[in-house]
């Protein structure tokens, strides 16, 4: 007999397939399916082919034969978000935690976990140590590090889809930074009694690994405004009032980590006073001994 139309049918739409007389095969050119069939039941498009005669004799072969299944890709690669730390950021612990999103497009074939690295300082991180937890398209991953030295990190982020497409690398340096900046307080001297009103604050300050440092000069709880750090070195001339004077100095260094160091200083610019002298014996014989008697206060 004659055979006279071949159908193939795929993700819903119906093709012909015409006799192309050099191969003497039936052939069709398709565009494929838009979206992946990652997520399709076995992971392909079913390619059903009908052969039908003149008679009215049907044929129909389905995906049940594996050269029936028609296996699509997507192109987008996923993308990786919302890194923290950020770069450049300062953190006050050994041990932050490294979070981050992973998300397919929609309709993508969806993140691969298994392909998900995280790398810090270019040691990879076990994925069984890695929180991942689903969210639309993808997952949010969320691993605390621990034991990390002073100075610069830089953790790296790979991950690809279902389908093979790799995101681009993310790659962060941070620092660690959890040591307090040194401050040493030249003047004035604790417990220091002057009768000057002004006075210079002095000192030095630095930190190993954030600096520069600010400092912050505050008077009986009141700022003094800024205060000039240069080479580490600073210098404040404050005003003092009458009395004790609580003198707070702190040096802050970029990570935000702060040493404080109080002076007390008391002004003191009223002169003691003399009265109630006596002399006893007061006319006194010559070689002869007397006491002198005052009181003094101040
Ligand atoms: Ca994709
Ligand atoms: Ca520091």
């Amino acid at each position: 007999m004659t055979v006279q139309t071949v159908t193939a049918t795929i993700n819903g739409q119906t093709y012909t397939l015409t006799l192309n007389g050099s191969t003497g095969k039936y052939e069709a050119t398709v565009t494929a399916p838009t979206k992946t069939s990652f997520n399709e039941s076995g992971g392909y498009f079913a390619v059903t082919v009908t052969a039908t005669d003149t008679a009215g004799n049907s044929t129909t072969q389905d995906a049940t034969n594996t050269a029936n299944r028609l296996v699509v890709k997507e192109k987008v690669p996923p993308v990786i978000s919302a890194l923290s730390p950020a770069a450049n950021a300062r953190m006050t612990t050994a041990a932050p935690t490294i979070t981050g999103t992973i998300k397919d497009e929609t309709n993508g074939s969806g993140i691969n976990l298994s392909s998900f690295s995280l790398k810090i300082d270019g040691t990879a991180v076990s994925n069984a140590n890695i929180t991942f937890t689903p969210v639309t398209g993808g997952y949010n991953f969320s691993y605390t590090a621990s034991g990390l030295a002073q100075g610069n990190h830089t953790y790296t982020v790979n991950v690809s889809d279902n389908d093979g497409n790799a995101a681009t690398q993310q790659s962060v340096t941070f620092v660690v930074d959890t040591v307090a900046p040194t401050l040493n307080v030249t003047a004035p001297v604790n417990a220091l009694v002057i009768n000057q009103t002004n006075l210079t604050v002095t000192g030095t300050t630095s930190d190993a690994t954030s600096n520069p440092t600010t400092v912050t000069i505050a008077v009986n709880g009141a700022d003094q405004g800024a205060v000039t750090v240069s080479s580490g070195a600073f210098s404040k001339a404050v005003t003092l009032t009458a009395g004790t004077n609580t003198i707070v100095v702190k040096a802050r260094d970029s990570a935000g980590l702060e040493t404080t160091v109080t002076r007390t200083v008391t002004l003191d610019t009223v002169a003691p006073t003399i009265s109630g002298l006596t002399i006893t014996p007061n006319p006194v014989d010559t070689g002869a001994t007397f006491i002198i008697s005052v009181s003094v206060t101040d």
